[in-house]
């Protein structure tokens, strides 16, 4: 294939020739830790909580697939706005993550219980390596724009993080960011 050329928009951080998709709340149901909370979302207007858009590429090893991901501010109780989170189907990829703009965390954990959680700030690049299941939260007051590279066949794997969920949640609790335990 012939290279391309791509460019983000700053304001709304949706990549030119991407695929955009839409995370509702009701996309999302079982992985926020209120319920309650989830269900009202969802009948007071279901609103957006993130929108990501990748550039379609092969899905081989050879490839680098990459996109980006706008995270809105908001809550569900306790819990700030957050992307669903998955391990790589093929376990043994990393991913870069390169904030452009917001505050958020990113929390990590390996099938063997370590967890890991990085603040994410204008300009900060983490690494997730091989073995970890990624997720951000956004924990400002404003959209969380950040961008991903991770190799082309590491394919995504939402169903285990939809069942066992993640150890960490990231909620605010008296104006402060908590770092929960769910276990
Ligand atoms: C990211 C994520 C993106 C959306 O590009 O896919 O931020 O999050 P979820 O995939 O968890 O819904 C990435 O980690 N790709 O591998
Ligand atoms: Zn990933």
């Amino acid at each position: 294939m012939k290279p391309l050329h791509a460019q983000v928009d700053w304001e709304s951080g949706v990549l030119s020739q991407g695929v955009k998709r839409v995370r509702r709340v009701s996309d999302m149901i079982g992985l926020y830790h209120d319920e309650a909370a989830e269900q009202q979302a969802v009948a007071e207007g279901d609103p957006i909580v993130y929108e990501y858009t990748t550039i379609e590429l092969p899905e081989e090893a050879n490839h680098v697939l990459f996109g980006t991901t706008t995270i809105f501010p908001g809550r569900v109780g306790s819990e700030y706005y957050m992307t669903k989170g998955h391990y790589h189907e093929r376990r043994d990829t990393g991913e870069v993550y390169v904030c452009f703009s917001g505050q958020g965390r990113l929390v990590m954990e390996t099938e063997a219980g370590q967890t890991e959680v990085l603040a994410m700030f204008p300009g900060s690049v983490a690494y997730v390596p091989p073995h970890w299941a990624h997720r951000v939260s956004n924990v400002g007051d404003d959209p969380l724009l950040f961008f991903a590279a991770f190799p082309g066949h590491a394919g995504h794997d939402y169903g285990t993080i939809a069942q066992v969920g993640f150890r960490l949640r990231v909620e605010e609790h008296g104006g402060e960011v908590l770092i929960v335990d769910n276990t």
